[in-house]
């Protein structure tokens, strides 16, 4: 085969040496966002030359990837991701999780590969793909929809919902304050600031005591390192239905700060996050939620349906129009997978790929290559058998923390469609918080994942291609 002129190949090696991925990592608070990016960051440093740690991802398998390294921030305004903090946290003796993120952090890679076949003979042999990740609290992400909402909207949808169900009860205080208060008095910042306290004690009930993931906005809970907390301080009010708010009313107060907390915080927010985004993993902890109940699983699937409604993928997308990203691969993952043993990890997928049937037909008409699996970012368990009542069943073995003896733990089984009513008659099985394995720190071992190879070989495989 002719081998191209010498003016082409270097547009050529200019355009691989010149690649960069954004992956976009998304998922409610606790859904494992950090310890995806730690296991990715630590598992691709220490990849090179090593194919037994992430077989299923080609490139690695295959030898091609000659080195990864952690670049210095591209950019000034986001701090680094925390790389070395994480990686300390799984090398402690005792190993232990790395903590809940509080704000924006950024890890930036540059991994040198050989491409494939013809391409990696013609460009010498060496070409280099940057990686770019964002990490924050996920509860910022439920602010997405609300760049795209009037005050007057969001109040109502949110009024509806906190007077229903499991919200009810503990929306009780905050309703009865708004209540005392009508859109049409006089905007007392102080009356502001009680209320926005009574409706963040509300938010943050609805979270500890029925595990409920719907709760915007996403700083009431996270404030990150605001300048100025007066941004915060509205709440969702009743206001009557075609009537403007009076200048200098409450609704009006709260209306203001709303849309100042939407351009000050939440759209700059999504720049950072989404400008230039052309991959993302979108990741769910599906087992905390079947565990939690229905009204837990049933939000769940409301807060990722709002936020992917928001995402939608397409010349319309929200993120497209307001950030230019632009996504062509959509990984769903089912992560936490190594609490579950290899069958049911089977049937997670299964669910996880139904729970998101609507997003994906959407992402693919819109061009985008999307697929659904079930993930252990990091792996704490092993799989085995136990005889129960003269019948083989399969169980999961691990240290819970805090605990001095490994147990052998028999979940229930994952249900492969979203759950109907009999299923949530007795409770499905309390999920331990297992102690993560120890980690050599010098990039040794790797962190032990389940399925990592698989997702990035669908996220990145054609980059290093
Ligand atoms: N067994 C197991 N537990 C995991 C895994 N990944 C995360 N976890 C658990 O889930 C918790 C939350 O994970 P994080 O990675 O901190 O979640 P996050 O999405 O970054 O959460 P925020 O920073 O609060 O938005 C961890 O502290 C672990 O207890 C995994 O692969 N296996
Ligand atoms: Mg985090």
């Amino acid at each position: 085969m002719p081998l191209p002129r010498p003016g082409r190949l270097a547009t050529l090696t200019g355009l691989l040496r010149d690649r960069t991925v954004r992956l976009a990592v998304t998922g409610l608070s606790g859904s494992g966002k950090t310890a995806f990016i730690a296991s990715l960051v630590h598992n691709l440093l220490s990849a090179a030359g090593e194919p037994a740690r992430l077989p299923f991802f080609r490139p690695v398998a295959e030898r091609r990837i000659l080195g990864t390294r952690l670049d210095a921030p591209r950019t000034d305004t986001i701090a680094p991701f925390p790389v070395g903090e994480a990686i300390a946290a799984l090398a402690a003796d005792p190993p232990h999780w790395p903590p809940s993120t509080t704000d924006l952090r950024r890890a930036d890679l540059t991994l040198r590969f050989t491409p494939a076949g013809f391409l990696g003979r013609a460009t010498g042999g060496i070409a280099e793909l940057r990686l770019e990740i964002i990490d924050y609290p996920g509860e910022w992400l439920l602010d997405l929809p609300l760049l795209g909402q009037s005050y007057r909207d969001w109040s109502r949808t949110t009024l509806e919902r906190s007077r229903d169900g499991a919200r009810a009860p503990l929306a009780r205080d905050w309703l009865d304050f708004v209540a005392r208060y009508p859109a049409d008095s006089a905007g007392d910042p102080e009356v502001a600031q009680r209320a926005h306290q009574l409706y963040r004690g509300f938010l943050a009930a609805c979270r500890t005591r029925e595990q409920l993931s719907l709760l915007q906005p996403g700083r009431f809970l996270n404030p990150g390192q605001l300048a100025d907390p007066s941004l915060l301080w509205f709440c969702p009010m009743p206001l009557a239905v075609g009537a403007q708010a009076r200048e200098g009313s409450l609704a009006a107060l709260m209306a203001a700060r709303f849309e100042a907390y939407k351009q000050g915080v939440v759209h700059p927010f999504f720049t950072q996050l989404a400008r230039g985004v052309d991959r993302q993993i979108v990741l769910v902890d599906v087992l905390r939620a079947l565990n939690a109940g229905p009204a837990a699983f049933a939000d769940q699937r409301l807060a990722f349906e709002t936020i992917l409604a928001a995402f939608r993928f397409g010349r319309r997308s929200l993120l497209r129009l307001l950030f230019g990203a632009s996504i062509d691969r959509v990984l769903f993952a089912a992560t936490k997978a190594d609490h579950v043993p290899a069958l049911q990890r089977d049937h997670l997928e299964a669910l996880m790929a139904n729970l998101v049937a609507v997003p994906t037909l959407r992402a693919e008409a819109a061009h985008a290559r999307v697929a659904a699996t079930a993930l252990a970012s990091i792996r704490c368990t092993d799989d085995d058998t136990d005889v129960i009542d003269g019948r083989k069943v399969d169980v999961v073995i691990g240290l819970p923390e805090g605990s001095g003896r490994r147990i052998r733990f028999f979940p229930g089984i994952v249900p492969v469609t979203p759950p109907p009513e009999g299923f949530w008659g007795e409770r499905f099985t309390e999920f331990p918080v297992f102690q993560p394995p120890r980690i050599a720190a010098a990039n040794g071992d790797g962190v032990p994942h389940i399925n990592l190879d698989k997702a990035l070989d669908f996220l990145l495989g054609d980059a290093l291609a």
